[in-house]
């Protein structure tokens, strides 16, 4: 890490050192450090011939429901294969230290893959739902699959409707409790921290602006430079399963 990179790790140390209300929004790129693609690296074989911003969608679903649903299906299993890594870890140690020191702390997510959830943190915001769930079209019943791969594409409802992937697909409203609870936490946030996302899929991308004009101070970790890399107060270049531990035990150590 250059020089100017320790400076400003020492600077988001003081800064969530001295946070009182903690927003952290992330996005795949903090599941890259635990081997799943990110949104904009390609799949493998057969999936990487494949744009995931046209396959997420209800249209393409509509259009071809197999394919859709062996491609989440391919990533649920890749999932399964998946641990937590340090980055979820970080994350979740700063849930349990800001709890017990009296802050509040919000964890919103772009992934839906409940790798937070199984690092130990409570109350994930979902923003674009998970793909552990499964839920009919026609009858609207929705069941956790965690099971090895599907027996038959697509997959169907005992009533004989389709089931999708509980996600969000693009051109889909996010979930309203899910951006209640985001808006509610952006608007009254002294720091909004943002791991390991493009920040290029809305309305999830708009959040450190927001957090910014209702004066909260705002760092970015991230790989690579991204639209919102010059608006936050640190951006941070780097891999999140280095970045995270060491900025979360030197600013609240246990
Ligand atoms: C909606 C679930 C309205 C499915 C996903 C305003 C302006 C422009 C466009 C829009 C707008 N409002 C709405 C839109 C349209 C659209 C949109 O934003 N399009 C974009 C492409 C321009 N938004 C929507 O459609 C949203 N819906 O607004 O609805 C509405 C209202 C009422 C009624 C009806 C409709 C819904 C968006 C949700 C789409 N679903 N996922 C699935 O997973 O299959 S989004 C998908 O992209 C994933 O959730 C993913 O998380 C998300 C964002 O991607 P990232 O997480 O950032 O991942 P990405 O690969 O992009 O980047 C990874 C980053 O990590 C990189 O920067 C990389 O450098 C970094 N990285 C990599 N490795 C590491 C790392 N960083 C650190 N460490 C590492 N090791
Ligand atoms: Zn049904």
């Amino acid at each position: 890490m250059s020089e100017r990179g320790h400076n400003r790790i020492d600077e988001a140390v003081r800064m969530l050192r001295d946070a009182q209300l903690i927003v952290v929004l992330t996005g795949a790129g903090v599941s890259a450090e635990s081997g799943l693609d990110t949104f904009r690296d390609s799949g493998e074989g057969l999936w990487s011939k494949y744009d995931p911003t046209r396959l997420a969608t209800p249209e393409a679903f509509q259009a071809d429901p197999e394919l859709v649903t062996r491609w989440y299906d391919w990533r649920r299993l890749r999932c399964a294969e998946a641990e937590p890594n340090a980055g979820h870890g970080a994350l979740a140690r700063l849930q349990e230290r800001c709890e017990h020191a009296g802050r509040e702390f919000t964890l919103l997510t772009q992934n839906v893959d409940r790798l937070h959830h199984a690092a130990g943190s409570r109350d994930v915001v979902e923003l674009h739902g998970t793909l552990w769930e499964w839920r009919c079209v026609r009858c609207g019943e929705s069941k956790e699959e965690r099971g090895p791969a599907f027996e038959g594409y697509p997959l169907r409802c005992a009533c004989g409707g389709l089931r999708r992937p509980g996600v969000v697909w693009f051109g889909e409203a996010l979930p309203s409790d899910a951006i209640e609870r985001a808006q509610q936490a952006i608007g009254s946030c002294d720091l909004f921290l943002s791991v390991g996302t493009s920040a290029m899929v809305y309305p999830a991308a708009g959040f450190a602006r927001t957090a910014r004009q209702h004066g909260a101070a705002t760092i970015e970790v991230n790989r690579d430079p991204t639209p919102i890399s010059a608006l936050v107060d640190v951006s941070i270049q780097g891999r999140s399963g280095e970045v995270l531990p060491g900025l979360v035990d030197r600013a609240l150590p246990e």
